[in-house]
């Protein structure tokens, strides 16, 4: 079966095809179609977002399509950024200025708590839909520290393995973040579906 991705990020199909890679499904991007369904993300949670995206892109290609949303929500700042991740501080901001942003918000503050999730929503033509939720907890680090990644990563801290993201390898993110346990529990229901509906 055939999937576009509802996204402009080309790097979401490579983790997408490294993991949901051995069920043989067709992964395409909509670039790779050569469309660009502009979705507004009006939604106040992830899975509104996930849901307009994949709905969006499956209406204009009549193709089943994979949307996702993801952001870090910080307990002190009342769950904020949240679905603002990407807008943070206004369209002039970059990725350091957001992570700067959140430490300035957190001077002084004890309750460092935070986590990152992410939903992914799969629409079908015939009207099915199925949707996974992935979380990563962690916390606000006192400094940016690292440079993999990208986003929140440097400032996002893991007690476990005693680093931000941002010091991890793509690996090593990937078996414990929010994407890759969103993109494992999708799996699981994608798989699922299919052999529910081996016509396809
Ligand atoms: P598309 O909507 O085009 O797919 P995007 O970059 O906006 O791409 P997301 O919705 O997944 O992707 O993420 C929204 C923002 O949340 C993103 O711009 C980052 O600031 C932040 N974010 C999400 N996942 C992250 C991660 O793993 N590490 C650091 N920051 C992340």
């Amino acid at each position: 079966m055939k999937f576009v991705l509802a996204t402009q990020n080309p790097k979401k199909k490579e983790e997408m095809v490294a993991i949901l890679g051995d069920l043989g499904v067709d992964i395409v991007t909509e670039e790779e179609l050569g469309i660009h369904v502009e979705v507004e993300e009006t939604g106040k949670t992830f899975g509104e977002n996930a849901a307009l995206k994949a709905k969006a892109v499956m209406e204009a290609t009549g193709l089943p399509a994979i949307g996702d949303d993801s952001g870090l929500c910080v307990d002190a700042l009342k769950g904020a950024p949240g679905v603002y991740s990407a807008r943070y501080g206004g369209p002039d901001m970059d990725d350091y200025g957001r992570c700067k942003l959140i430490l300035d918000g957190l001077k002084g503050e004890t309750d460092r708590r935070a986590h990152f999730e992410t939903y992914i929503v799969c629409a079908f033509p015939n009207g099915d839909w199925f949707a996974a939720k992935g979380e990563c907890q962690g916390s606000i680090a006192f400094a940016a520290m690292g440079n993999n990644g990208f986003g929140y990563d440097p400032i996002f801290f893991r007690t476990e393995e005693q680093k931000t993201f941002a010091q991890m390898t793509a690996a090593e993110k990937a078996a414990i973040s929010h994407r890759g346990n969103a993109l494992r529990s999708f799996k699981t229901k994608l798989e699922k579906y299919l052999a529910e509906h081996p016509e396809g």
